[in-house]
């Protein structure tokens, strides 16, 4: 696969309604979308990072410099055959992993299509459906938390993840439970609390949740650990697992008993099977992770779920969660069984509309082989 141009696009899409997280609030979503250009068409891959170094520290500013200044360069540099091939150009680089996984996915998309793959088929997944809920930002009250709860299951999401606080936590998803006795409930905390906070956080166990996401620091696993043993309520570790080591320590420490696996937190579709395996070994259900993506990213995200041990429903909505105006095409939407179809059609299944992207674009750049 021989690439003769690569462009970076930094988009800013205004959000269908504010996102609120323990870590901020957020109107609009900034991303970078990477394009990479061969005769036969151009594959493309969505950088999570956002505009601050909040959820993480990468943010749309440090990928732009390490896309033009290292990834683009090394994929522009020479021809590739497969994924790994291209991972060892930049397993010198330390850190930095939303901007790989933007490029792998651009790579990805091409080598299926080559392949006249699904990108689903070519990563190995199995599933043409993938279970998804939604992800429901913080609320001023736990009665607009129980409304809008109640708009998402009417528009037929299966499964409702609740960002949480301190503060903002025990009543909020107590008034959801008594609501909604039966449906499938979980929290995420993004790293608001402390083991301090160990008892209030126990309090949890008492609404049936399916888990409870980074309750703790975001670079720890060993306090998650000591945490997981005052809790029945599975631990699902988000922020903490950038590599395949992470995991492996996670699981031999028991610090959770569920992974979150995003593909721009670790790097790429490659490192998230590698974790997938590697829960699947140790029977440790996974569930695909979402940061707001396009249809780019989300596409992507779909053929990564279609994998076996993609137990739980992940933060994969439909597109009109999101964005009123989507720049890929077609669009994806919830089926009546809270699932969203995974794209069929050889390579990432969706394609960018130029028109849409350059409505939401801030600036691009070009880059030629040499
Ligand atoms: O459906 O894509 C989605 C959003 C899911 O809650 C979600 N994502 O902490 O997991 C998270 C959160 C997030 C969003 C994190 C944007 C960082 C940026």
């Amino acid at each position: 696969m021989k690439i003769e141009q690569a462009a970076l696009h930094l988009i800013a899409m205004p959000l269908v309604s504010p996102f609120e997280t323990s870590f901020g609030r957020q109107t609009v979503r900034q991303a970078i979308l990477v394009e990479l250009r061969t005769p036969s068409g151009s594959g493309w891959g969505e950088c999570v990072a956002g505009d601050a170094p909040a959820y993480s520290y990468e943010t749309t500013d440090t990928a732009w410099s390490v896309l033009s200044q290292y990834l683009v360069p090394a994929v522009l540099a020479q021809p590739f055959d497969s994924l790994p091939a291209l991972h060892e150009r930049w397993a010198w680089m330390r850190g930095h992993n939303m901007a790989r996984a933007a490029v792998e996915q651009a790579a990805a998309a091409l080598l299926a299509a080559d392949a006249d793959q699904s990108l689903a088929t070519f990563l190995g997944g199995e599933r043409t459906s993938v279970p998804v809920g939604v992800s429901v930002g913080i609320q001023a009250t736990p009665e607009a938390l129980v409304d809008t709860v109640a708009g998402y299951l009417a528009q037929g999401y299966g499964r409702i993840k609740l960002k949480i606080k301190p503060g903002k936590d025990i009543a909020f998803v107590e008034a959801v439970r008594r609501a909604y006795p039966a449906v499938l409930l979980q929290v995420d905390a993004n790293s608001a609390y402390t083991l301090a906070d160990s008892e209030r956080l126990r309090q949890l166990d008492d609404f049936n949740l399916l888990l409870i996401e980074q309750p703790l620091d975001h670079d720890d696993i060993y306090e998650h650990s000591l945490l997981q043993r005052q809790l029945r309520t599975p631990i699902c570790l988000d922020e903490s697992i950038h590599t395949l080591l992470h995991a492996r320590a996670a699981l031999a420490l028991s610090a959770c008993r569920i992974i979150n696996i995003k593909v721009g937190r670790v790097g790429g579709l490659i490192p998230a099977r590698q974790i997938h395996d590697l829960c699947q070994a140790h029977g440790v259900p996974v569930w695909c992770g979402g940061m707001l993506e396009t249809g780019v990213g989300r596409a992507a995200n779909l053929a990564l779920a279609s994998l076996p041990n993609f137990r739980l429903p992940g933060d994969i909505s439909a597109s009109s969660r999101y964005y009123t105006a989507d720049i890929a095409e077609p669009t994806f939407s919830l089926n009546p069984d809270s699932t969203i179809s995974v794209p069929t059609a050889p390579g990432l299944g969706v394609i960018v509309n130029r028109e849409a992207l350059l409505r939401v674009t801030l600036h691009s750049a070009t880059f030629s082989a040499a």
